[in-house]
């Protein structure tokens, strides 16, 4: 069994306490390794770590070329080990491997994508008084504290870890206690390709330990946190004890809406994906269906045959789905369906979990399709994170409309109709982040600004949008003049 310890200043070291926790493949439970836990006080050494690589000349000063050369060679080294990357990937978090083959690429893509902007980080120049110029210029912060969830790992981990060293700051990342492999061998990969040591540094353990020192860290700069809205609030906290600015990326209920005269078909296909891809387990997926009264029962049993085709099971035999990441969010998830009974709801079709032979050592769960929701109710507003599709009928526009702005998230929308203005009616009035048109989740989309509005949280991550975030703003006024205005 693989042993890794904290990545701090380029290499593997054991936590201060020499303590450690063990990482489990959720299609079966058994043990894929054992990894250094995380605290307070290797959370301080790789800050310190983290704090020196900044502060010398080695990767904020290095020419702004020569760092998207590295962050370049980085996503060639991705694509290099992607086979054995995407196997980590699957034994780590459960998904199939086709899917976390998709993962690495796109993770390559982000290093590919800032690496490339490394050298465009531009200002601007200002008009003022005669005898004066005035310019901006973007400079990294610090050092940045990332802390990503287990849902997409090594994807969440080159999102925010990319954009941040492109900028010329430094990192320190958290990743989820459930998969913290491939953000280690991220490591690895970063110092292979020549980022100075101490520049990216990995520390995992369990959130209340490694996660809320990261956060309350007074050596931390910028904090960006994807996960839950409780823990995102307890970030918030932190960041503002210490005053200083963080990005939150913390899921959503998203709707598919679906009008009469959208292609059926091609409509189902974005449904059914958005909500089992990664089982469920997506900040982004499309866990809602509102439906236009019309083509109510067409669609819905469209989506019900193609939930019942599906095949679920271990990520490595590539099934469409793989588990549920634990058997904590396994709970979450028959809850939320035991719920959705009480609540009013009809389930077409799944609703259990799958413990056939082999299947009963892991947390199988079935597609699970839900009609008749109820407006308002809990199954219908909260995440429930699970492949579990809530059904709600509309029969006009702007109640479609209210229907979709009737959760406290905000993060993405999916519209389904032939007829453009009216989806660029119902765009322009929904309250998310992101909005997909006759699609959903489009392709990887690095380069594509997302994030949310309400309680999906705030700042954007990907494309230039991210970049910026990572920068603050330095105003330059000189003088040429004698005396002038
Ligand atoms: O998330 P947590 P959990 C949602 C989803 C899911 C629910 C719970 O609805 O059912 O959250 O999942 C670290 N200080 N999302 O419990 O706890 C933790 O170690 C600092 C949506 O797994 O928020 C991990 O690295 N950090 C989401 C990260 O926070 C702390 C993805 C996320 O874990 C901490 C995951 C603390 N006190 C869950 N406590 C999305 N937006 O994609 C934990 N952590």
């Amino acid at each position: 069994m693989d042993r890794y310890g904290l990545w701090i200043n380029g290499e593997f070291t054991e936590s201060k306490r020499n303590e450690w926790f063990e990482t489990r493949n959720p299609a079966d439970q058994s043990v894929i390794a054992r990894v250094a836990r995380g605290r307070g006080e290797d959370v301080d050494a790789a800050v310190k770590a983290a704090k020196s690589a900044f502060e010398s000349d080695g990767w904020q000063n290095m020419h702004p070329a020569e760092r998207g050369r590295i962050l370049l060679r980085a996503s060639e080294l991705i694509r290099r080990d992607r086979d054995e990357l995407a196997l980590l990937e699957t034994m780590d978090n459960g998904k199939p491997l086709n899917q976390a083959r998709t993962d690495i690429e796109v993770s390559a893509r982000y290093f590919e994508y800032y690496a490339g902007v490394a050298d465009k980080i531009l200002g601007e120049t200002i008009p003022v008084s005669p005898g004066y110029i005035d310019f901006t210029q973007r400079e990294p912060f610090g050092v940045c504290g990332l802390i990503i969830p287990w849902n997409y790992p090594m994807q969440v981990a080159a999102r925010t870890a990319a954009p941040a060293l492109a900028a010329g700051n430094t990192v320190v990342l958290k990743p989820a206690e459930e998969t913290p492999l491939t953000a280690l061998k991220l490591g690895v990969l970063l110092k292979e390709a020549g980022l100075p040591d101490g520049a990216f540094n990995v520390v995992p353990g369990f959130g209340v330990e490694a996660g809320a020192a990261l956060a309350a860290h007074s050596g931390i700069d910028h904090l960006s946190f994807t996960g839950s809205v409780p823990v995102g609030t307890e970030v918030m906290t932190s960041a503002a004890k210490n005053i200083v600015p963080v990005t939150l990326e913390l899921g959503g209920k998203s709707p598919n809406i679906v009008f009469a005269d959208a292609d059926l078909e091609e409509a189902v296909r974005w449904v059914v994906n958005s909500i089992i891809q990664n089982a469920g387990q997506t900040c982004s997926a499309g866990s809602r269906l509102l439906v236009e009264r019309s083509v109510h029962d067409q669609l819905v049993s469209m989506v019900k045959d193609r939930m019942e085709s599906l095949t679920v099971g271990p990520g490595i035999n590539n099934p469409d789905m793989g588990p549920i990441i634990s058997e904590k969010q396994l709970n979450t998830v028959l809850r939320y369906i035991s719920l959705a009974e009480e609540e009013g709801a009809e389930i077409l079709t799944g609703g259990s979990r799958l413990e056939e032979g082999e299947l009963a050592k892991g947390y199988f769960v079935q597609p699970t399709l839900l009609d008749h929701v109820p407006r308002g109710c809990r199954v219908a507003t909260e995440e429930i994170f699970g492949p579990v599709l809530s059904t709600l009928v509309f029969d006009e526009v702007d109640e479609a409309i209210s229907i979709a702005n009737e959760t406290p998230y905000g993060l993405v929308t999916g519209i389904h109709t032939r007829d453009l203005s009216k989806a660029l009616t119902v765009a322009k009035k929904v309250r998310s982040g992101q909005v997909f048109i006759n699609t959903y989740g489009a392709g990887g989309g690095v380069e594509m600004p997302f994030g949310g509005y309400g309680k999906s949280g705030f700042g954007r991550e990907k494309g230039l949008e991210a970049l910026l975030h990572f920068t603050q703003l330095k105003n330059v006024l000189i003088r040429y003049g004698s005396s002038l205005a």
